[in-house]
């Protein structure tokens, strides 16, 4: 395999206009027929170069250029091209190529799932259907028709309109689709299958009405009310909050089974793990709901943000992720509570995104290289991604940035462009240099950024200086500062924001206010300060680095109490349980025992007690910091100490607050119609949490209450809390029945078994390998389908620490095996199963060496996947 640079792009030699498609569906193979018209690059000169295609695992059958059909000696092949000379410079090709898409295990390209033929051709999928220069640069106009039999494949789908359908010989028909917008191939799209529709409309801003439909199999048409819902209000909050319209006259989507991604963009034919569309009270989660609600949002933000301005090449993948990332962050946050869901994306960043920057993974937002580039749909290009536009929008303020994205949409309409594209916009609209701030796109790693106060009685100064620095990351040693927007305030001894007047400025900074970090060391000097302040710091988490102030443990207490800012009060609780965990840890470590912080209780209590909190928050400050959090932040992780701590201050925690807990969780335990409303949602969310620490009291009372959720819950929040709280006890006999009696209900629902799967393979219990393994041999478990293989291989890597890194490396040997046979099936999975084993380093020398012996060993499998090869290679150098 080898290795691709972005300093080697150069613009293609041929543009093709016009893609004219016909599929020919059988079960046991297609025909894909393809007439392009192909024009010479004219910025390229004047030569004719040969004409370069992609193409892999694909049968040629033939091949005319301007109708004449090609000999064999005119043309080269190999396995991953074709090669043509083209005598001028605009001529149309005729390609057909045959492909078997019942046996496409991978599921890139065209393939089944079950009953269904479904396309996945981010990033280079479409290579896998025709030949084609399947690069994000060559836009083109498509039109796809579809041929399959009529009783199987009553519904024929692709891009754009429909704009023509009809009866073939022998029970087969077909059905003609237009695409008016040029697009990449990657965002090319075709189904054909069984499928019920459940349809509705949008009027837009300028009166168009849209013919909304999602397809799905018949089983699961009662499960399509919530996707469709999260469709309409983000129609709506695009056009109010970018002024996006959207452009067909039809937008669908269609849920599949087996999918690699969560859902994928194609222009007006979405694609989605059935995971990201399906979503019933009955047999969803409020976080199943909102992550549908979130990946259809992101999807539909793609038609903007992705479709009519696309990606130039593959490195400015974050032009389009990291920007709809933060777009769905915001309308997430506009839907519900804009502070719980900026918690939510911290946390998840500061565990795993965190760590693949700390890691031989880590890359900047925008790669410089690249072996295989399914590698690279990652944490650092989305989360970090949208972090980075997320300053943009601080560093510009709301109407700035609006003014940005205009100008960034209006002047790139229907182009391929790249990362320096958008800040150009940005800057042009504001009047603004960001050269410096650029390097967040080129640099990898963390930042760390060290505060410190100094406060000056007499001259009622408080002095805050910044030092920032980022460590080594593979290929970047050398780093330079980065622009950094604090967003921060200082605090008086009641809690109150004071007013904010920098030594060198002349107007005041109200209460609140940015500071631009520019350089490696700064200093910022506040004047006319009646007293001692206390800063609050970074609130918002207003920059994606890590932030030290020499807080005492008593200066966080009084933060996480009275900091007005909600953001900060959550991330002042989070910092003294992180501080009193690693605390713990070192006691743990000397064998001492546990001496828990009484000043945990008490931020707690008050916590609990405060009727004003909204309940998700509550929820937020009492779920301890997450041991994958807690491995990252470590030099060297003792995952057994970290577990072990974790278990003792929950358990800690629930005794010392048991009457507190209680009296919340009754009066929140009323029974009540389910709603899925914010409110309610928040107030699940804590309740729940509450049976988690009152189940560790292993009081019958609780444990029968448990058992009662469990069995009378009108939703499925509430059941599957009730589910996880039995499996993670002590009390066998009730969490085998609880097992038995959910399979027994849930058994044909794929989904919900998912849920049935991951509890227990997530399980911190003893025993979690075998059980695992016994989970591979149920009947409802199957490899082929990555969402069964993230529920039971992927929750047991990433969320069962303590089991996954037993100290025999038995749980690392698990994962090898599952990865050197996933190799062959789906390397993108395969791949991405790698993650827990990149992360040796981070543990001590007897388990660094069993975890390179099974690094080694995936090495040296036979036909290893570019995929694979490429995270395991990295891994061990
Ligand atoms: N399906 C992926 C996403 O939407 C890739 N575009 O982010
Ligand atoms: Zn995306």
């Amino acid at each position: 395999p080898k290795t691709i640079y972005l300093k080697d792009y150069r613009q293609p030699d041929y543009w093709i206009a016009e893609t004219h498609l016909t599929f020919e569906l059988f079960e046991d193979h297609a025909l894909v027929h393809s007439r392009l018209a192909v024009q010479r690059n004219a910025e390229q000169g004047k030569k004719l170069p040969p004409l370069v295609l992609d193409g892999q695992q694909l049968q040629l059958i033939s091949l005319a250029l301007d109708d004449v059909e090609l000999s064999e000696d005119s043309y080269q092949l190999d396995a991953d091209h074709l090669t043509l000379h083209p005598g001028s410079a605009e001529f149309e090709l005729a390609i057909t190529t045959r492909i078997e898409p019942q046996n496409n295990t991978a599921l890139e390209g065209l393939y089944k799932s079950g009953g269904m033929f479904c396309t996945q051709c981010e990033a280079e999928g479409f290579r896998k259907i025709t030949y084609y220069l399947d690069r994000p640069d060559v836009m083109s106009r498509f039109t796809t028709t579809v041929i399959a039999d009529r009783g199987d494949y009553p519904v024929l789908l692709s891009n754009g309109n429909p704009v023509a359908s009809g009866e073939h010989e022998a029970g087969r028909h077909w059905a003609t689709w237009e695409d008016p917008f040029p697009k990449p191939a990657y965002l090319f799209a075709l189904v054909a299958g069984d499928l019920v529709l459940i349809q509705d409309s949008f009027t837009t801003m300028s009166g168009r009405d849209i013919d909304l439909r999602i397809y799905v199999e018949p089983e699961n048409r009662e499960q399509c009310g919530h996707a469709m819902d999260s469709l309409k209000r983000s129609m709506r909050w695009d056009e109010e909050v970018y002024g996006r319209e959207y452009d067909l006259d039809i937008f669908m989507i269609v849920a599949v089974n087996d999918f690699n991604m969560g859902a994928m963009e194609n222009k007006g034919l979405n694609i989605f793990n059935s995971s990201c569309v399906l979503a019933h009270p009955d047999t969803a989660t409020d976080l199943a709901f909102q992550r549908v609600e979130s990946v259809v949002a992101h999807e539909y933000f793609h038609n903007w943000s992705g479709n009519r301005v696309t990606c130039r090449d593959w490195f400015q993948l974050s032009l389009k992720e990291g920007f709809t990332v933060f777009r769905d962050s915001q309308f997430s946050g506009d839907m519900n509570s804009a502070t719980v869901k900026r918690i939510e994306d911290v946390t998840f960043l500061r565990a795993n995104q965190f760590a693949e920057d700390a890691g031989p993974m880590a890359h900047p937002v925008r790669p410089d290289s690249f072996i295989e580039i399914a590698n690279f749909y990652t944490l650092t290009v989305y989360e970090k991604g949208s972090e980075v536009v997320g300053m943009l929008h601080t560093l510009c303020g709301a109407d700035g940035f609006r003014k940005g994205t205009d100008l960034y949409f209006e002047r790139h309409d229907g182009q391929a462009v790249t990362c320096d594209d958008f800040v150009k916009a940005l800057e042009d609209a504001n009047g603004l240099d960001l050269t410096r701030f650029k390097r967040w796109y080129s640099q990898a790693g963390t930042p760390r950024l060290e505060m410190n106060g100094h406060w000056d009685a007499n001259a009622g100064e408080f002095r805050l200086l910044c030092r920032q620095s980022c460590p080594p990351t593979p290929g970047q040693t050398d780093k330079q500062p980065l622009v950094i927007p604090l967003r921060m305030a200082l605090l008086d001894s009641q809690g109150a924001e004071m007013s904010l007047q920098l030594a060198d400025e002349t107007g005041s900074r109200g209460t609140e206010t940015v500071l631009a970090i520019t350089e490696a060391e700064q200093l910022f000097v506040f004047t006319g300060l009646r007293e001692e302040p206390l800063p609050s710091l970074l609130r918002g988490f207003s920059a994606p680095v890590k932030m030290t102030y020499p807080y005492s443990r008593d200066d966080r207490v009084f933060l996480a109490k009275h900091d007005p800012d909600g953001f900060n009060r959550w991330e002042a609780a989070q910092a003294l349980a992180v501080e009193v965990m690693q605390g713990l840890v070192t006691m743990a470590q000397a064998g001492r025992p546990l001496m828990l912080d009484q000043r945990m209780v008490d931020v707690y209590r008050s916590v609990l007690n405060n009727p004003e909190l909204d309940p998700a928050m509550v929820a937020e400050i009492i779920r301890l910091p997450s041991e994958a959090y807690m491995v990252e932040l470590a030099e060297q992780a003792d995952i057994d100490a970290i577990h072990k701590v974790r278990e003792t201050l929950r358990a800690e925690l629930a005794q010392a607050l048991h009457d507190d807990m209680l009296a919340v969780w009754q009066r929140l335990s009323v029974p009540q119609p389910y709603t899925p409303d914010a409110a309610s949602v928040a107030r699940r969310s804590l309740k729940n949490t509450l049976l988690g620490y009152l189940m560790l009291s292993e009081s019958e009372e609780i444990v029968a209450a448990c058992v009662r959720q469990f069995i009378e819950a009108n939703n499925m929040t509430d059941r599957q809390a009730a589910l996880v709280a039995l499996v993670n006890s002590p009390f066998e006999e009730q969490k085998q029945a609880a097992l038995a009696e959910f399979a027994r209900q849930w058994q044909d629902y794929p989904l919900v078994m998912d849920q049935w799967f991951s509890v227990q393979a997530a399980s911190g219990q003893p025993g979690g390998l075998e059980r695992v393994q016994a989970l591979m041999q149920h009947p409802a478990f199957n490899l082929r389908n990555p969402n069964k293989v993230r529920a039971v291989v992927g929750a047991f890597a990433n969320q069962n620490l303590v089991n996954f890194h037993r100290l025999d490396g038995a749980g690392y040997g698990f994962l090898a095996d599952q990865i050197i046979t996933l190799n062959s099936l789906n390397p993108q999975i395969a791949a991405r199963l790698m993650t827990p084993l990149t992360r040796w380093r981070k543990y001590d020398p007897a388990r660094q060496a069993l975890m390179q012996e099974q690094l080694q060993r995936i090495m040296a499998t036979d036909d290893l996947s570019a995929d694979v090869y490429e995270v395991v290679s990295k891994s061990l150098a």
